[in-house]
């Protein structure tokens, strides 16, 4: 049994990579663990419902989502390898250590309406390499594909860490002694899939391509698919990706046309990239339905982005439709 104290300096010395850069995802992953105390008490912490206040989304934020953003940042604050942060939850970057080589950018706590009702939610976060240079928003503003690591925080059944530094993908779960045990390492994405997973309610609002693709899963085997799919919804994109980190399976937010200005729901920079370096390290494939999602040259902090990701062969069936 691996912990993840003797997992992370045997990996970081067998890829020759910083130990700073395992300095700084220890300090996200404590963050996760403080928190994982208060989503497991729920009520009896009296850490449920809304906090009154709202973020920068426009979201309202639940009092998770504020004890959450502040674990992180506090943190990380105290880690003088970050050089700055960036939070779902804040408005701008919080610039940390002048000299530090790094850089953060995290949802503290994806999926937070499923909270108050007992369903899986999830940390996500991204470690970038701070550029030469004054700090500034544009320091953060680099494709996915130029991440030095990323991964996320289920807590869900059980409570699971699951990273990569791009050198695979590694699975840990906390045990009762409050330490990460490694229980998988390198899981593969599914090539081929059955399973689905979309918010159906808004197919009247999604382009002429999706409509089409998701047409022909409803169709199933009498369709040109020629087979019959399942599909899920949690409405927690982590326990999504999980699955399909697991199983296989393609989980789209596509754009909505009532608002041709916003091309998606979630986040580039705090959902979907951290989240697609995943899958693509774990074989699996991850578009805005046009594009390799981690060759999107950011242009904000707050970019949302139409998301395709998952099984390959599905992924890359939706692209084509678009193209
Ligand atoms: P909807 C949670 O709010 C989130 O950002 C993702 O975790 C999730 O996949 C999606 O939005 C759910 O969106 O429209 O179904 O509530």
């Amino acid at each position: 049994m691996t912990t993840l104290a003797e997992f992370l300096p045997q990996h970081l010395q067998q890829h020759t990579l910083p130990a700073e850069l395992g300095g700084v995802l220890e300090s996200v992953v404590n963050a996760c663990i403080q928190i994982n105390r208060q989503v497991r008490l729920g009520a009896l912490a009296g850490i449920l419902g809304e906090a009154g206040t709202g973020n920068v989304q426009g979201e309202d934020q639940k009092k998770l989502d504020v004890i959450a953003n502040n674990t992180l940042i506090q943190a990380l604050q105290a880690n003088p390898h970050v050089a700055g942060l960036a939070s779902e939850e804040e408005d701008s970057f919080v610039a940390c250590h002048e000299n530090g080589g790094y850089l953060v950018l995290f949802d503290p706590l994806d999926g937070s309406s499923n909270i108050d009702v007992n369903i899986s939610v999830g940390t996500i976060f991204s470690i970038l390499t701070k550029p030469q240079g004054a700090l500034d928003t544009a320091s953060f503003l680099q494709p996915g594909r130029d991440q030095a690591a990323s991964g996320y925080v289920l807590y869900g059944p059980q409570t699971q860490l699951v990273f990569t530094l791009k050198h695979g993908v590694f699975v840990f779960t906390l045990n009762e002694n409050g330490e990460f045990i490694q229980t998988q390492a390198n899981p593969q994405v599914p090539e081929q899939t059955r399973e689905f997973a979309i918010n159906m309610s808004n197919r009247r609002h999604w382009h002429a391509p999706m409509q089409q693709y998701i047409d022909q899963l409803l169709a199933g085997d009498t369709g040109c698919r020629g087979k019959n799919y399942n599909m899920r919804w949690v409405a927690s994109m982590v326990a999504e990706i999980h699955r399909v980190l697991m199983r296989g399976g393609v989980f789209m937010y596509p754009q909505d046309k009532r608002d041709p200005a916003k091309p998606g729901k979630l986040r580039l920079m705090y959902e979907a990239n951290p989240l697609s370096l995943i899958l693509k390290q774990a074989g699996g494939a991850a578009t805005n339905a046009e594009t390799d999602m981690l060759d999107i040259q950011p242009e904000g902090l707050h970019q949302r982005v139409a998301v395709v990701m998952g099984s390959r062969e599905e992924v890359e069936y939706v692209r084509r439709l678009h193209h």
